[in-house]
């Protein structure tokens, strides 16, 4: 794996990648504006995810693509279908359509965001998104299968948690991913000699984790955080949020109690 696109270089995730990555990969950096930061060293080509040639352009030459260009938190129906579905869609086909053959794909916790926090799950529970935005993401993860399976590609979905140098709260504790484990995640999706599709959560070894990571431990993920190391940081943060019946009940939190009409007892919890 040599030449590799990373879209959404602009965004956090990405811009964390951009010092993380160079001295494993040859980046190509993309999104809709160049980072004010961007480096001399660095390669970079604005696209428009909504845009079908745009995103030709990009990724003609590439062996690789880390996708994390999107709408990465809720938003209207029209952003998210436009950014993250049609944008998704036109990332998979262009990629096909150039003979790119890895992508990685950043999905979301929150395409499973309405479980309880109580209930450990894994990769293979019924979707439950929480958000327009979560909908979307299940979009992506459904259309890399598509690609996999139909055209060749080879796939990684990364349900991602909250990549950070430290949880801000409680919930974030337990879907913390130390930006140096997405590195080791990214990795195995790009290089690993055995990946057709799959889907991993992109969460470190955290002690109050949710999310059962079996597959990717299975392709040698050997995460090195605990966001426990950090708990006091976690608690303070915590003591400083109001109090929110069902965003502390849902892994999605504050994704899943924005909008949510009535109280807990009006759905109960899936039970599988
Ligand atoms: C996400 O999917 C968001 O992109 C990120 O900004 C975090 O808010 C994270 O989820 C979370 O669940 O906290």
């Amino acid at each position: 794996m040599k030449r590799v696109l990373l879209t959404g270089a602009g965004g956090g995730i990405g811009t964390r990648l951009r010092t993380l990555l160079p001295p494993i990969y040859d980046l190509r950096l993309s999104d809709l504006k160049a980072p004010q930061d961007l480096r001399a060293a660095e390669e970079f080509v604005a696209a428009d995810l909504a845009d079908m040639a745009q995103v030709e352009r990009v990724v003609e030459g590439m062996d690789g693509i880390i996708h994390f260009g999107a709408q990465s938190v809720e938003a209207d129906w029209d952003t998210v279908l436009r950014s993250n579905i049609e944008g998704t869609y036109h990332l998979f086909e262009a990629a096909r359509r150039k003979g790119v053959k890895r992508v990685v794909f950043a999905s979301t916790n929150h395409v499973v965001g309405f479980y309880p926090r109580d209930q450990r799950i894994g990769i293979d529970v019924t979707l439950l998104p929480d958000t327009r935005y979560g909908v979307s993401k299940a979009c992506g993860e459904a259309l890399g299968a598509l690609y996999t399976y139909k055209y060749g590609l080879e796939v990684l979905c990364l349900r991602i948690g909250n990549v950070s140098d430290g949880p801000a709260d409680l919930r974030l504790a337990s879907i913390w991913l130390q930006p140096e484990d997405l590195v080791q995640l990214i990795r195995i999706g790009l290089e690993h000699p055995d990946l057709r599709y799959e889907i991993f959560y992109g969460v470190s070894a955290n002690t109050r984790g949710w999310w059962d990571n079996a597959v990717a431990y299975r392709y040698g993920y050997r995460p090195t955080g605990d966001s426990e190391t950090m708990l006091q940081q976690a608690r303070d943060g915590q003591a400083k949020r109001a109090p929110d019946p069902v965003g502390d009940h849902y892994q999605g939190g504050h994704f899943a109690s924005t909008e949510f009409e009535g109280g807990l007892e009006r759905v109960g919890d899936m039970k599988r």
